[in-house]
Parts: C-alpha cells; sequence; structure tokens
C-alpha cells in the first residue's frame, strides 16, 4: 500500500502534520469500522463532500507561502490517494459480503415441494379432428371453412331444401331471425366452395361445430362437429365415394371394425347412404349405447343432386360429385370407448386425464 512520505509543513511545525497524519488516521479507523455499503457511503461523504474534511485541506492552501504550496498539494495529494485506495478496497470487499449474502439468502431448496400448475391438455374432440383432417389431407383433399352464423339461403335452399320442405324436419334448429340461424350441418360450405369455385374441380373438407335443437342423450347434442367432404369433378360416381369412406374409418377405426352402408335419404345427395359402424360397448348385440341396434351412425353421405350442382353453378351433365358429413363426437365416442356424448363438454378433469396428458 503506498504511504506518503510526510517530511515537511515546517511552515506550520508538526501542527500541520500531525493534523494530516491524524486525518488519515481517522480515515483509517472509520473505513475499517464501516461494515455495509451505507456506512461507506457516509465516511466517503464527511470527507470528500464539498465541506469534507478532504476539501478543507486544500482550501488551507491560500494560506501557504507559494514557493511551498506544490509540495504541500503534493502531501495532500498522496493523502488522497491513500484514501481513494482504502475506500475502493473496503468497497469491493463490502459489495463481495453483500453478494454472498444475497446468494445465501436465496438459496434454492431443491428439496421443498413445488407449486403445481395445470397446464391443460388437448380434449380428445380435437385430437380426432386433427386424425380425421390428416387422413383426408393425405388423399389429397384441402381443408375448407364457413360460418358457424349461416343463412337460411345457403343451410337449405342451395342444398335443395326450399322453404316448408318437409326435410326440414330433420334439422332443428337455432334461428336469429327469420333468415339466419346457426347452421345445422357443414353441408352449406358445400354450396359455399362451389360457389367459389365458379365451375372448377373440387375436393375439400371442412370440419366446424354445428348446433340443432335436439334433446342431448347419450349419442345426440344440441351442439356438436362435423366435417363436411366434397369432391366434385369429371366421371365421379358412387363406387368413388364407398372407396373412399371404406378407407377413412380402416384408417380410423382399424381392419376389424365392422361397418355398413345403408340407403338413406338427404335432399342434397342422390342417392343418399348412412354409414354405420359396430358398437364398441356391446360389440353389435345391442345396448343402451347404440339403443339395441347394435351399430352407431357415424356420417351420412351421398352422390351430390344435380339440383345442387346446377344451383351452384356447375352443369350436372359435365360434372359429378360426392359429398359426406361425419360426426366427430360419434367417431371419438367409437374411437376411444366413450359412453356418453355429454362427457366431451362437461369439463371433467378426470374424464380428459384418460386421452391427454395434463400436467
Ligand atoms: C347431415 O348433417 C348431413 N349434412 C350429412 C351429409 C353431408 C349427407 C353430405 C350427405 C352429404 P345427419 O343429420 O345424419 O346428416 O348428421 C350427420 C352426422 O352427424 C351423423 O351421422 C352423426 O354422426 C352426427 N350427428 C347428427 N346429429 C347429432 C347430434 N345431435 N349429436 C351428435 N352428433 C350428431
Amino acid at each position: 500500500m503506498f504511504v506518503p512520505e510526510r517530511k515537511f509543513f515546517y511552515f506550520l511545525g508538526g501542527y500541520m502534520k500531525g493534523n494530516l497524519e491524524s486525518l488519515l488516521n481517522e480515515i483509517k479507523a472509520k473505513i475499517a469500522e464501516a461494515n455495509s455499503l451505507e456506512n461507506l457511503t457516509d465516511v466517503f461523504n464527511i470527507y470528500y463532500a464539498k465541506k469534507g474534511k478532504i476539501s478543507e485541506l486544500m482550501q488551507l492552501m491560500r494560506n501557504i507561502p507559494n514557493e511551498e504550496k506544490a509540495e504541500y498539494g503534493k502531501e495532500v495529494n498522496a493523502l488522497k490517494e491513500e484514501a481513494n485506495l482504502l475506500l475502493a478496497s473496503k468497497k469491493q470487499v463490502l459489495e463481495q459480503a453483500a453478494l454472498s449474502q444475497q446468494l445465501e439468502q436465496e438459496k434454492i431448496d431443491l428439496t421443498l415441494p413445488g407449486k403445481n400448475y395445470y397446464t391443460g391438455g388437448i380434449n380428445p374432440l380435437f385430437l380426432i379432428k386433427d386424425e380425421i383432417e390428416n387422413i383426408f389431407i393425405g388423399m389429397g383433399y384441402e381443408i375448407a371453412e364457413g360460418p358457424e352464423i349461416e343463412a337460411d339461403h345457403f343451410n337449405f335452399e342451395l342444398l335443395n331444401i326450399p322453404a316448408d320442405h318437409p326435410a326440414r324436419d330433420m334439422q332443428d334448429s337455432f334461428y336469429i331471425d327469420e333468415k339466419t340461424l346457426l347452421r345445422t350441418h357443414t353441408s352449406p360450405v358445400q354450396a359455399r366452395v362451389m360457389q367459389e369455385k365458379k365451375g372448377q374441380p373440387i375436393k375439400i373438407i371442412c370440419p366446424g361445430k354445428v348446433f340443432r335443437r335436439d334433446d342431448d342423450d347419450a349419442t345426440h347434442s344440441h351442439q356438436f362437429a362435423q366435417v363436411e367432404g366434397l369432391v366434385i369433378d369429371k366421371n365421379i360416381n358412387m363406387a368413388n365415394l364407398k372407396a373412399t369412406l371404406e378407407l377413412f374409418i380402416r384408417k380410423m377405426f382399424g381392419e376389424k371394425r365392422e361397418i355398413r352402408l345403408r340407403s338413406s335419404y338427404f335432399p342434397f345427395t342422390e342417392p343418399s347412404v348412412e354409414v354405420d359402424v359396430s358398437c364398441f360397448e356391446c360389440g353389435g348385440k345391442g345396448c343402451s349405447v347404440c339403443k339395441g341396434t347394435g351399430w352407431i351412425e357415424i356420417l351420412g353421405a351421398g352422390m351430390v343432386h344435380p339440383n345442387v350442382l346446377q344451383m351452384n353453378g356447375y352443369n350436372p351433365e359435365e360434372y359429378q360429385g360426392f359429398a359426406f358429413g361425419i360426426g366427430i363426437e360419434r367417431v371419438a365416442m367409437l374411437r376411444y370407448g366413450i359412453d356418453d356424448i355429454r362427457k366431451f363438454y362437461t369439463n371433467d378433469i378426470r374424464f380428459l386425464q384418460q386421452y391427454v396428458r395434463i400436467k
């Protein structure tokens, strides 16, 4: 450590020299005593502030004869320098101590139990929706979208279901006003896409929510989800539809599950079919889930009706098409063995945890 030489101040005799020495000793003692950064700042202020003791030494300069001023200044600077060094090194020691203390206080006890946050998971319905999408994307389909609040015109009329047609009873609806309703199926997207593609070939699916005034039971809900499919091109026939549906069902349920195509009626397809899959609960014997039939209906389908093609800008002499509407909940129920459709919507975490990891 630098120790300044003190050999003069004869102009003020031993008094000044003694003063400088005792000042340095005083500073040293205060620095040694300081046990926090705040204390050290106080020490600094006492000596270095405008009216501090070191500043006072400089003011004494004016009493010193000119020829001795330089020597005196040097001596005071040496004192200042030593005090600076002492302050800086003490500051380092105190900072280190403060850091160690902080680290000590913030030490993490890895043995303490952690806080448990739920991160959520994907509802099994969405897992199935994604799987259905992937199967059809693999067959070259594109994904289309349509509004959930739909015009009566698209939901019914452009699908060959004029007002007062008895087929409207098949899909009891939630109306917003006379001409607007919550769509009862994803089929209006057929009309929307046909009008958009203006006579060009089409190969789309459209997943989405639909709404009906159905009474809720094990297999019916007033809100559910469908995936619409529509293919329009030249030379499309019923065999293409059957092959497509069989491929989808085999990919979705495996080779072992039995399926049946039943002839049916939809005003927008001719001929029409409904597809049933053997009940997962009873294996086909009949139970409360399948209402004793041994089968669960998962989709409706058919060849696009010539009237629908015509109304939406396609010449039925030139173009044919098939369409289908798959009930996503029903597929999920069959796939996972879920015995009540309402379980998808009640948000019981114990139910969801069986299908997805919820931490
Ligand atoms: C229709 O909705 C037609 N739009 C399907 C269609 C599309 C036919 C294209 C021809 C061409 P349906 O009402 O049968 O059809 O419903 C289709 C599927 O939705 C049913 O097979 C069933 O899986 C499901 N579904 C129908 N109603 C309900 C309901 N209330 N709750 C849950 N799923 C339902």
